[in-house]
């Protein structure tokens, strides 16, 4: 008991699917994670509907709810506000509660720009509070063991970077028009829904990107209208769709080529239409002494290749994750048993409570968020004029001397 340093009320904005894979989360950190030195209490949830609100409230355990997402954001009993709702809303909500004096978790992509997304940053930096973007993938045990594989050597020198998110789920055209679909909401479509998580992935292994040049395409024009607020992706499938239509004005599908500004050369596909492929985030990379291969769909194995095996045993070795790998111990008691989407939240949550305790915090920040938005940004310009587009340098700000660190946000102090 004397390990719990402190608990953390937090306030929850969107109570659809993140909401529930976030509120399971906070569930099960001390399943995996234990001792705690910092709870993670679910105080309040926000909807825009009080049907809404209420029903995710309950059914996923917040002790209260709200129609009014500034009743999360900028109250004095709230210190998280973690923001699942549809991008546009990422920037406002983060900056009013950031103001706040909020430390803050926003799913990704984190803003509908890069703009945005560095005046978040930049807010967030100088309020001094914690900020995480949700980029669960890369928290994913076999995708850490490729880091530290990369990060150790034993591929070398980096020559290619390969990596895909292929779903299927946009080929129905009879899928109506959710949030997803309109660029005013999404900021882009398969792009920044999925093709930003294998970005951070890029990044997150191989280093920045330097340039792209993109191709990008919307296959299916126009949709049926959402027929009620119910709009998410898994409740659009069940209704009956409306006669009338709407413009979808995002990408279906894209792909760029990539230079890394470490020399290494990339390609990056996104698309929501190809059929088969269900949530296939996958990337190779290629080195001087070897390779690496993942695939989400079969996200407890590691293909490694090393060039240093004897000539007549080279080939792909896989790795099956378990407690020898990263937050291998904290998962299950042996290999095989194998971890999932949830775990990869439990795992960004637990180094998002170490940096709420003032003790570091390995979790993707807003300045990962950052990042991913301006290659967002370069890849939507190159797809539109046809050529390289330079990735911009991260612009410079004034960071004031940092404040005490036991404060967690002025509103809980
Ligand atoms: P969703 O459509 O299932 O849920 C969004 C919720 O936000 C809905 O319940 C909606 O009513 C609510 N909302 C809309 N306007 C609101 C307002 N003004 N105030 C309060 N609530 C409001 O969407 P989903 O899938 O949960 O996505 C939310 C965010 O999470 C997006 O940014 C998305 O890109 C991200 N995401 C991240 C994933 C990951 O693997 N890291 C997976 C799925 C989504
Ligand atoms: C829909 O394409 C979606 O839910 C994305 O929004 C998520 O980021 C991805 O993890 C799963 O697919």
């Amino acid at each position: 008991v004397e390990d719990i340093m402190q608990e953390i009320p937090v306030g929850l904005i969107g109570g659809g699917f993140m909401a529930r894979v976030h509120s399971l989360g906070y569930a099960a950190l001390p399943y995996f994670f234990w001792p705690r030195q910092v709870t993670m209490g679910k105080r309040r949830l926000a909807d825009q509907e009080e049907g809404l609100a209420r029903q995710a409230a309950e059914r996923f355990g917040w002790e209260e709810h709200t129609c009014d997402w500034r009743a999360v954001a900028e109250a004095s009993d709230i210190g998280l506000v973690d923001i699942c709702t549809p991008n546009d809303l990422h920037a406002e909500i983060a900056l009013s509660a950031i103001a706040a004096g909020k430390n803050i978790l926003c799913e990704k992509p984190l803003a509908m720009s890069a703009d945005e997304a560095w005046t978040m940053y930049e807010a967030a930096e100088q309020a001094g509070v914690v900020h995480a973007v949700g980029f669960n993938y890369r928290m994913t045990p076999a995708v850490q063991m490729a880091k530290r594989l990369i990060d150790e050597g034993k591929i070398g020198r980096i020559y290619h970077f390969r990596g895909f998110y292929l779903q299927d789920f946009g080929i129905d055209p009879k899928l109506p028009l959710s949030w997803r679909f309109q660029a005013a909401r999404a900021g882009s479509g398969s792009l920044g829904d999925i093709g930003a998580h294998v970005i951070d992935m890029a990044q997150y292994l191989v280093g920045d990107l330097a340039r792209v040049t993109a191709d990008a395409e919307t296959f299916v024009h126009d949709r049926p209208l959402a027929t009620s607020v119910l709009d998410t992706l898994a409740m659009a499938r069940q209704g009956s769709p409306s006669t009338a239509r709407g413009t979808v004005d995002v990408d279906d599908g894209v792909s760029f080529l990539i230079r890394f500004a470490n020399g290494a050369m990339g390609t990056i596909e996104a698309t929501r239409f190809a059929y088969g492929r269900k949530n296939h985030l996958a990337f190779e990379v290629n080195g001087d002494c070897g390779s690496i291969r993942f695939d989400w769909e079969r996200r407890n194995e590691l293909y490694f290749y090393s060039a240093d095996d004897p000539a007549d045993q080279q080939g792909f070795k896989t790795i099956i994750a378990g407690p020898p790998h990263p937050y291998g111990e904290a998962m299950w008691p042996m290999a095989g048993i194998g971890t999932g989407y949830l775990e990869s939240t439990v795992i960004l949550l637990q180094e998002l409570s170490y940096a709420l305790a003032g003790k570091g915090g390995a979790m993707p920040t807003f300045e990962d968020g950052w990042k991913v938005c301006a290659v967002l940004d370069a890849v939507q310009e190159s797809a539109r004029q046809g050529n390289w587009v330079t990735i911009p340098p991260m612009p410079p700000f004034q960071v004031p001397a940092p404040t005490d660190s036991s404060q967690f946000g002025s509103s809980i102090c």
